[in-house]
């Protein structure tokens, strides 16, 4: 095949491809990263315990004490407060690792996993990856960006901790509300 001919094929390769932007560092700890791209018509929300290296499934213990956990809570109309009906969760199903969707009710209550439908995925594993050659848990969550609102919304993150159970971003203080979220504006990622 003469080089011209290879060249447009790599070009038609990259042009099929979906829209992938480098990801977006919203934390970044000696224990946990989580990154936001955007492929397509996703956001996709990576989530490394870089520090955690037991792959940890008893589904009778609490969050992080026995069970590699992650979730996201999203402030969709980023007033930082907990607006029922708008604002929503994304986590892991304990016995399955399948997406838990739901609705918040308030600051201590949400729906039951599904009671938001939707279309995204979760892919929970136990691997190495760059940031940790060490296989550890690495959550990826997979969201429609028109379910997130498609502009600024704020985020709390959740992750498993060996050690400490569990941690808050950006305030482990404040775990429920929407007082301090990270913000992220969808139409600019
Ligand atoms: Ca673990
Ligand atoms: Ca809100």
């Amino acid at each position: 095949m003469k080089p011209l001919f290879i060249f447009l094929a790599l070009t038609l390769l990259v042009a099929a491809s979906p829209a992938q932007v480098p990801g977006r560092r919203l934390v970044d700890t000696e224990r946990h990263v989580v990154t936001a791209s955007r492929q397509g018509d996703m956001i996709v929300f990576t989530m490394e315990a870089i520090a955690d290296f037991t792959d940890d499934h008893d589904d009778s213990k609490p969050l992080g004490t026995g069970w590699d956990y992650a979730g996201i809570r999203v402030d969709v109309n980023d007033n930082n407060i907990v607006d029922k009906g708008t604002d929503i969760a994304f986590g892991i199903r304990q016995k399955t690792s399948l997406l838990c969707s739901q609705y918040l009710l308030n600051e201590n209550a949400s729906t039951l996993c599904g009671g938001l439908h939707s279309a995204g995925n979760l892919k929970a594993e136990f691997r190495s990856t760059e940031l940790q050659l060490k296989p550890h848990p690495v959550f990826t969550f997979e969201i429609p960006i028109d379910e997130l609102g498609g502009g600024k919304i704020g985020l709390v993150f959740y992750l498993s901790d060996p050690v400490d159970g569990r941690f808050t971003y950006p305030n482990s203080r404040c775990p429920l509300s929407f007082d301090e979220t990270i913000r992220l504006d969808l139409s600019k990622i």
